[in-house]
């Protein structure tokens, strides 16, 4: 969002009929009603400014409808890249009124952090989703994308953000990227992330002012405790000038969703170089490594799912995520086979639950309308189901994408749903829920 740009869609994609025309129709409208200079909010009054990974999903869904807006909605974010190549998971609009959002700019404080972007942004990362964005983007019009220069000006950017995660945010020398905040999850407050959290003491609730709470229900939002540890971690990184060390994070994770977008997105990045005349190989030994400690160092067996390591402790955190089934978008992972049975078993109850649930279902704190403990997400149950395609599972697929279809066209572009009753929770008019629509209409 640092700078005007042309917003006219370009000849939009396919013409849907019928009651595919009239869900398609409203996925735009919500996309068009998101839509601000050059790139999407999550969602107009609880997340007003450009969010890291909904971009990249929202670019999925946009390639559809304007492949030259969807490379926008990348370089936009990408405008905003820190110079150690991080990418900040808001970048904030200056024309949003300052407490519209918390914690906004005040708080993060970018404009005196070392090679921070001139626009102001948050200091931490969310997931790794954008180098496959990038390249479903190139795809969905090469020709478009070659006439304006994309990939020679995202390709290097998106290498230099894998960099920063393979080698500043690998916090134990294990080959994988480490989280130093449930916001940086992406599953802000997945129970996965509890024990680790329960040793970080909360900022007392009467020193900062929570902004969600004036758009969504107490009861699906996380705790007043939670928010003051959310807000102490964040707080403690800024002081440390953004420093990346295992001693800086007081909670420091490794995730198996962030690291399997990481193997993929090496993948993608393969196809990139070969698609500008450079060497692939390089990408596909770092998305095996990567790969290859993912299966050592978070993979159970017995469970048949990944979970988050403690990097602290060095510890499993054996909680049933849908995060730990996600590294089915891997291509050529061993244990596929393994992750659909564990999704098909009782914990994610595949051919009825939809969107997949965030967390358990048999677990005794399962919570059905509450954040990331329980409900489902349309951008993990497409990850899920890019994953079963990838993996030959048609029939799932198919099936699960029918279903997701059948939930929004009744919910409407909630922002998470109740898997089991399809009631929609959180806020409405939700972009990655309306992109992904879009996305899973023309997939047939
Ligand atoms: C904090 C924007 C973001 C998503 C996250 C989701 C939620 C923010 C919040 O909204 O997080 O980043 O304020 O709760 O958990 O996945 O990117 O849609």
């Amino acid at each position: 969002m640092t700078a005007r740009t042309g917003t006219r869609p370009s000849a939009p994609g396919t013409v849907l009929t019928g009651r595919d025309g009239e869900l398609d129709r409203a996925a735009r409208r919500a996309l068009a009603g998101n839509w601000r200079l050059c790139a999407t909010v999550p969602a107009a009054g609880l997340y007003p400014h450009q969010w890291s990974w909904d971009s990249a999903f929202i670019a999925i869904g946009l390639r559809h409808l304007s492949p030259v807006r969807a490379q926008r909605e990348l370089e936009s974010l990408f405008g905003a890249q820190w110079r150690d190549g991080r990418v900040p998971h808001i970048v904030f609009d200056p024309h949003v009124p300052a407490d519209a959002y918390f914690p906004g700019p005040a708080f993060w404080q970018s404009a005196t952090a070392p090679g921070a972007p001139g626009v102001p942004t948050s200091g931490i990362v969310q997931p790794p989703a954008h180098a496959l964005a990038a390249w479903a983007t190139f795809r969905a019009d090469p020709e478009a994308a070659r006439a304006r220069g994309f990939l020679p000006r995202i390709y290097p950017r998106l290498v230099a953000w894998h960099r920063y995660l393979t080698t500043r945010r690998d916090l134990t020398g294990s080959g994988l990227m480490a989280i130093g905040h449930p916001w940086e999850s992406g599953m802000d407050n997945s129970p996965a992330w509890d024990l680790p959290l329960s040793r970080v003491t909360p900022v007392p609730i009467g020193e900062f002012a929570r902004r969600d709470l004036n758009h969504a229900a107490a009861a699906e939002r996380p705790t007043d405790e939670d928010y003051g540890r959310y807000v102490r971690l964040a707080r403690d990184y800024r002081d440390s000038g953004y420093a990346d060390a295992l001693r800086v994070h007081g909670f420091a994770v490794e995730d198996p969703m962030c690291n399997a977008l990481l193997a993929a997105g090496e993948e993608a990045l393969a196809a990139m170089a070969a698609e500008l005349g450079q060497d692939p190989r390089p990408h596909l030994a770092a998305a095996e490594r990567v790969t290859e400690a993912l299966m050592s160092t978070l993979y159970d067996p017995e469970a048949g799912i990944f979970f988050p390591r403690d990097a602290h402790t060095g510890a499993l955190i054996r909680s049933y995520s849908v995060g730990g089934l996600l590294p089915l978008i891997v291509p050529g992972l061993p244990v596929a086979a393994a992750l659909v049975s564990t999704a098909l078993g009782e914990r994610f109850r595949l051919r009825e639950a939809c969107p997949l649930p965030s967390y358990d279902l048999t677990a005794a704190d399962h919570d059905a309308s509450r954040y990331w403990r329980g409900p489902g997400w349309v951008n993990t149950s497409w990850l899920f189901w890019h994953g079963l395609r990838l993996h030959g599972e048609t029939t799932l697929a198919d099936d699960l994408r029918g279903r997701l279809l059948e939930r929004v066209r009744t919910a409407g572009f909630r922002e998470y749903l109740d898997p089991l009753t399809g009631a929609g929770h959180g806020t409405d008019g939700f972009s990655w829920t309306a992109a992904l629509t879009l996305d899973l209409l023309r997939a047939a």
